[in-house]
């Protein structure tokens, strides 16, 4: 391509998605007007399911529709994308499942036909299972399990997935339930434009995304004014062209996806997929949507709790380490940089205090390497705390070569007269990255519009990196700015 791989990915943020003018055709859908109660568009398909068709729907006032319950569902409709409106009504001897979302302009009416039954005392099964029983002490993983097993459970798919977004919202498949003959996906890493931001903005309003068949044709959804009707709420939304070939080049025709949210923001989703063309009835899918939102609030306390036992470890570690720093004799300062080179699993420590330097022995550390490192690094206007998996990517340091450098973290101790600061040194191990094929975009295809294609292979692919130091962790940075606030004190 001739496009610059940034150019690619923005276009790829382009796509309006709630803009695109028709529906899935496993249901029907039309809109009311608010200001005139008037129904002013319908999508296609919909005699089949309530037998008028769009030309006699159109222009129909709420009251002459009173033998639907769709009166109904305006007076109840108030809130928006919420599933306490979605109901069963027969009309014409078919059982439909109907459900409103209102919006400032009106209110949209969805339909489509259902069958399963989801008993309460089922429903109640399932939602015990994904909890530990009393005096268990489930990890993270537990959890993840449990809730896929489950899920595997109320589903009908050949494959039920747990995938954990992380920093840069690239995710990697954390849990999986799939049957044999299909290559799993666990542990497998998926780049971040596989789910572009404006796709991952939907999972903000929406329950859940089921794609009935990858491959059908949409359904117009015709409006008076000939304008798109804004379908951010509609679970029947047509599919993206471009995540439909995704779908088909992994060999997936149904998928049904559920947000996980913590704290208010997107964690990871769940995603079912089906080789063949599934129904996922309307009532499983609210059922699975429920139980997600229920672990993700059981998820959120044991994450709290995990938070609070770390909070709480890190600030014994931190008395433990200050200690030595009561009496900074030179043989307490040595024994302050082996403990700190092993509290951060760190194969060096150089500690500057008082003029003088201490270092964590035979570590290889090269003190003319350290004296220049720190030249550099004293002044650099970033923050009290500085890291990087490979020093080399730190101005003026590129051509830094020393393997017992690698990785680097300074904290400044005391920023203003920058007096005090410790050096903590990864050296470079081997990383390995499973993903699921090769991530480089640069090596895919472009369409006519300008847009990014999917790749067409989701074998595993690994990416191997001998050059850099261990990621410094979430962790890692916590301990180091709590120790840096412990010391500080007792510097003055
Ligand atoms: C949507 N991409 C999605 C969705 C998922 C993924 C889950 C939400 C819809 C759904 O549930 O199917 C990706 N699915 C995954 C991943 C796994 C999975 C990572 O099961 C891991 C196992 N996709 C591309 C490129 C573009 C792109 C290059 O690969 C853009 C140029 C776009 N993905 C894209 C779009 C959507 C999407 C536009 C929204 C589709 C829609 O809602 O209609």
């Amino acid at each position: 391509s001739t496009l610059p791989l940034k150019t690619l990915l923005a276009n790829c943020e382009k796509e309006a998605l709630h803009l695109s003018g028709k529906i899935q055709g496993f249901g029907a859908a039309l809109f009311i007007e608010n200001e005139s109660l008037v129904v002013t568009a319908a999508s296609e398909n919909v005699a089949s399911y309530i037998g008028l068709s769009v030309s006699t729907l159109i222009g129909l006032k709420v009251h002459e529709l009173d033998w639907l319950p769709l009166g109904v569902l305006y007076n109840l409709g108030v809130n928006p994308g919420s599933r306490a409106h979605a109901f069963n009504e027969s009309v014409y001897g078919q059982q439909l499942n109907f459900r409103s979302h209102r919006s400032d302009s009106g209110i949209l009416i969805e339909i489509e036909p259902t069958t399963a039954k989801v008993t309460q005392r089922q429903y109640l099964q399932l939602k015990t299972a994904i909890l530990p029983n009393i005096g268990s002490d489930w990890k993270e993983q537990d959890y993840w399990e449990q809730l896929i097993t489950t899920l595997n459970e109320l589903l009908p798919c050949e494959r039920v997935l747990l995938y954990r977004f992380n920093e840069q919202w690239s995710g990697e498949v954390v849990a999986e339930k799939v049957i044999d003959g299909l290559q799993p996906y666990l542990k497998l890493k998926f780049p971040a434009s596989d789910i572009p931001a404006i796709a991952r903005q939907m999972y903000h309003q929406n329950p859940s995304r089921y794609i009935a068949d990858s491959g059908a044709e949409p359904v117009n959804f015709l409006t008076v004014s000939g304008a798109p009707l804004d379908l951010t709420y509609s679970d029947l939304r047509s599919v993206s062209p471009i995540h439909g070939e995704y779908m088909q080049n992994m060999g997936v025709r149904t998928s049904f996806s559920i947000p996980i949210m913590q704290q208010g923001k997107l964690w990871g989703i769940v995603s079912c997929h089906h080789s063949s063309v599934t129904h996922i009835d309307s009532h499983v899918r609210y059922q699975a949507e429920s139980l997600v939102k229920y672990f993700s609030m059981i998820f959120s306390t044991f994450q709290s709790k995990s938070r609070l036992f770390l909070l709480t470890s890190l600030d014994q570690e931190v008395s433990r380490l200050s200690h030595l720093m009561v009496n900074k004799s030179s043989d307490n300062m040595n024994m302050l940089v082996a403990s700190v080179a092993k509290a951060f699993a760190a194969q060096s420590c150089a500690l500057f205090l008082n003029d003088t330097w201490y270092f964590t022995a035979d570590s290889g550390l090269d003190k003319s390497v350290l004296g220049d490192i720190d030249k550099c690094c004293r002044w650099n206007a970033s923050d009290v705390i500085l890291h990087e998996q490979d020093i080399r990517n730190i101005e003026g340091l590129a051509s830094v070569q020393c393997d017992a450098t690698r990785g680097i973290m300074l904290i400044r101790l005391n920023f203003e007269f920058d007096s005090a600061r410790f050096y903590l040194f990864r050296v470079p191990e081997k990383q390995v990255t499973h993903w699921a094929g090769d991530p480089d975009k640069t090596k895919q295809k472009v369409n006519e519009k300008g847009v990014l294609t999917p790749r067409a292979s989701f074998e595993r692919w690994s990416e191997v990196d001998g050059e850099k130091g261990i990621p410094w962790s979430k962790k890692d940075i916590l301990l180091a700015k709590k120790l840096r606030a412990a010391l500080i004190r007792l510097l003055t």
